[in-house]
């Protein structure tokens, strides 16, 4: 006879359960903006990482412009609703956030800094100091909700070794390509993407041996990671340079990644794999201050079938629809200015 407990753990709906980026999406995280500022990370840091034409505005205490940073506020709200109108599950952070007088970025881009794997949801040992309180100002709530919807749920929250900050090298070469060092854990969730029981990465300015070593101590059973080889000297997050749309189907950046590369993983090496077909230009305005111009790789999938992507994108949505999904259109390109698009806007909860 099963005890009352586990009759109880088996009809709860999970809050969290997910490992893959392409299943049928249940619950998923959607950013908020906040008054979302650019952050004051070393400027080694922001020289290795950042477009070179706005280095020079990520000043301690500059917020976006305001009108950029409303706007982006709407477009998080409409991505919202969407997914609730497609009967997926939407958790919000903390609304109205002042990340200026906090010293730190913005709530919009989670998917930096949280990672699901399975029933386990792990916090990020961001590189960025200024980063270092995002999750628990805007999602400390939020992670509370979830363990307590599930009691199977499990949150890995940040440990204290990975807080010292003595990271940043002051110039790095050949030899030593990042501008950070091994001294303590750090990456960014952003540099890893879920393939079920291989996850992919890449070492990159904000992801370490150390972070990928205290990664892989805190996966369920059965979970592995895999690096990458991605030829990307300012390498900062892989979700602009890989995008699974189903399984069995990626669309890569075809300057960074080979197929070769790719087909070296035995996880893709089945798989249709499809270079993105055109360079993407970035709109004349709002500028993107902190990305290149990859985004439409940054699209999140709902299904396998259905992909969400920037409106004004007729380009992407002609491509993505050559291969098959059915597109979902949203307005985005103000989300896009401050750092990121709908991949980095979200955090998959459950899926399958
Ligand atoms: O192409 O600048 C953007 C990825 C943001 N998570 C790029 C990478």
């Amino acid at each position: 006879m099963p005890s009352a407990r586990t009759a109880l753990a088996s009809t709860t709906a999970p809050s969290i359960q997910a490992d893959d980026e392409w299943s049928p999406l249940k619950a998923v995280i959607v950013g908020r903006a906040g008054r979302a500022s650019f952050p004051a990370a070393h400027p080694a840091m922001i020289k290795a990482t950042m477009p070179t034409e706005h280095i020079h505005r990520f000043l301690p205490n500059t917020p976006f412009p305001r009108d950029i940073v409303d706007r982006a506020e709407a477009e998080l709200d409409s991505l919202a609703a969407i997914l609730k109108a497609e009967g997926v599950r939407v958790y919000r952070p903390l609304a109205g956030i002042d990340w200026v007088a906090e010293g730190g970025y913005t709530g919009a881009m989670p998917r930096d800094g949280l990672i699901s794997i399975r029933n386990t949801l792990i916090e990020a040992p961001f590189a960025w100091s200024c980063r270092s309180k995002e999750i628990k100002i805007a999602y400390g709530q939020m992670l509370r909700q979830l363990a307590i919807e599930d009691e199977n749920a499990r949150i890995v929250y940040r440990s204290a070794e990975t807080f010292a900050d003595n990271l940043i090298n002051e110039s790095w070469d050949e030899k030593n390509p990042w501008v950070i060092n091994n001294s303590r854990p750090a990456f960014d969730a952003a540099d890893f993407m879920r393939f079920g029981s291989t996850i992919l990465g890449q070492y990159s300015h904000v992801t370490n041996q150390a972070g990928v070593d205290y990664l892989r101590s805190h996966l369920p059973a059965g979970y592995r990671v895999e690096m990458l080889d991605v030829n990307d000297p300012h390498a900062m997050h892989i979700d602009a340079t890989i995008l699974p749309l189903r399984k069995g189907l990626l669309v890569y950046h075809p300057y960074k990644v080979t197929e070769e590369a790719l087909r070296a993983h035995e996880v893709l090496a089945d798989w249709n794999l499809v270079p993105f077909p055109f360079i993407p230009q970035a709109p004349d305005r709002p500028p993107l201050y902190m990305t290149s111009a990859w985004l439409p790789l940054n699209a999140l999938v709902l299904d396998g079938e259905r992909v969400i992507v920037e409106a004004s994108d007729k380009r992407t949505i002609e491509f993505y629809e050559e291969l098959g999904m059915k597109c979902i259109k949203c307005p985005f390109k103000h989300v896009n200015s401050i750092g990121g698009s709908f991949h980095c806007a979200t955090v998959d909860l459950v899926r399958g």
